[in-house]
């Protein structure tokens, strides 16, 4: 049962909502504000989200596809992700997304249950607290005493940095927690950390391959539906 478990460490971005089309708009009104020709579509975006972090996906982006010299400059990519993250706030705060099947109940669950709360993402701190904030309201951030995230340690996943640092606040084994994730590079930031993952792959890393999950879902609902059964999921066919 999952009650066995003192903690739970979500992942937030295809996680606990599908937020990357949000983060791919942010991006492309940020280049557009910026007078920059860059556009990233899906294609290009599914490609790009193989590296982690906004201010590290656009330094890749510039290394491969554009490569002027000036658009490398540290203070120029810093503010226009700056600016990448005031869109993306703006379209979370308006409401437009909307947590993903059973997140809401697990984490009700777990709350009712005594099992603590993390999280361990690479987007920035803004962002979660917005998403939190849209969809639990003022007190949001309150459901996770312990949030992981972004530059708040030197190497982005699939380094094992944002998870180890999760559980250094939550002061737990890894044995006695559960990440939960949807990309291969938070799985295998999970699993370096000593985490056993359970997966629910998102509309952009549904054709990832996540071998070595404890358990790969279509989506949290399962997890409830087994009546929060670990064991019975465990044997839930890969996606
Ligand atoms: C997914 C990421 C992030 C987001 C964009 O994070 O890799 O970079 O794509 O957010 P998660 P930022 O670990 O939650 O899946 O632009 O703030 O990085
Ligand atoms: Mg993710």
């Amino acid at each position: 049962m999952i009650a066995t478990r003192k903690a739970l460490i979500f992942d937030v971005d295809g996680t606990l909502a599908e937020t990357e089309e949000a983060h791919r708009a942010a991006f492309n009104q940020a280049f557009a504000d910026a007078l920059l020709p860059w556009h990233w579509d899906r294609d290009l975006y599914c490609e790009l989200l193989k590296i982690t972090g906004g201010k590290e996906r656009i330094r890749h982006f510039v290394e491969s596809a554009d490569g002027d010299e000036c658009h490398l400059d540290v203070g120029f990519i810093a503010d226009l992700h700056a600016e990448k993250t005031r869109h993306y706030t703006r379209i979370v705060d308006s409401g437009e997304l909307s947590l993903r099947p059973g997140v809401h109940a697990l984490i009700s669950h777990a709350r009712a249950s005594g099992i603590r709360l993390a999280i361990a993402t690479t987007t920035s701190l803004a962002n979660v607290e917005a998403l939190l904030v849209a969809a639990f309201g003022p007190t949001g951030m309150d459901l996770f005493p312990v949030i992981a995230a972004g530059d708040m340690v030197a190497h982005k996943k699939p380094a094992p940095d944002v998870f180890l640092e999760a559980l250094r606040q939550l002061d737990l084994e890894p044995a006695d927690c559960l990440a939960l994730e949807d990309s291969v590079n938070g799985m295998r930031s999970a699993m370096a950390a000593g985490l056993d993952t359970l997966v629910t792959p998102s509309a952009y890393t549904r054709e990832e391959d996540f071998g070595g999950a404890y358990a790969v879902l279509p989506d949290l609902g399962v997890l409830e539906a087994a009546d929060w059964d670990l064991s019975r999921v465990r044997q839930f066919t890969p996606v």
